[in-house]
């Protein structure tokens, strides 16, 4: 294995994409290995912390947890900022764009009815509580930190898009619609010509 290997379930979503995009965005040509799902009960206890994305890298082993992978693809590549404080900055957004998704996790698994009361309050309170912080912290754009695309940027576009895609019942596609930085921010990804070309291939 010479170049870096990706594992992640064979869709173009969550964690995993968001890694899968810093190499594209990075131009650094990585093993995308996709997993089934009917292949993950074996694979879990393989992995450093039951769950994917995973990175291998030759001489290391294998890496956990998707800002850590991406902080380190940033890093490698000129995608996450050298300044430590800088880097901290990013980092904070990456770790509360978990934080969005942990709070809607729970109302996944409840019954119907529970889900879509749990979901319109999501939507009407939680969601733009924290897409308002996030957008105080955007400049002049479009991207968090100005010109330049970094990992936060993917981190949260691919955070973003599960909820604009319209994938998640009971929470509606428009509720970022209030925060223009950051869907201009998201379009900014969507846009850049790797990214574009990477889904056109
Ligand atoms: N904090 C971890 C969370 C990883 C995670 O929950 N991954 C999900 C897919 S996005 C997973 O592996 N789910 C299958 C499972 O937990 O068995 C990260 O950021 O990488």
């Amino acid at each position: 294995m010479t170049r870096p290997r990706l594992t992640y379930f064979d869709m173009p979503v969550s964690r995993g994409e968001e890694c899968r995009l810093a190499f594209v965005l990075a131009g650094v040509d990585f093993d995308d290995h996709r997993i089934a799902r009917a292949e993950w009960p074996a694979l879990k206890p393989t992995t450093p912390f039951g769950a994917l994305p995973v990175l291998e890298v030759p001489g290391y082993p294998p890496m956990g947890q998707s800002n850590a992978i991406l902080a380190l693809i940033g890093r490698l590549h000129g995608l996450h900022p050298t300044d430590p404080y800088e880097a901290a900055l990013h980092e904070a957004v990456m770790a509360s764009v978990e934080e969005l998704r942990g709070l809607v996790a729970p109302s996944g698994t409840l019954p119907d009815d529970e889900k879509r009361e749990a979901r319109e309050r999501l939507s009407t309170r939680s969601i733009p509580t924290w897409a308002g912080f996030i957008e105080a912290q955007i400049g002049d754009g479009p991207f968090y930190a100005g010109a330049k695309p970094h990992v936060v940027d993917v981190k949260l576009c691919v955070g973003l898009r599960a909820f604009r895609n319209g994938v998640m019942d009971y929470i509606p596609t428009t509720v970022f619609d209030a925060f223009p930085r950051l869907l201009r921010l998201c379009d900014a990804v969507s846009d850049h010509p790797a990214v574009k070309a990477w889904y056109a291939r």
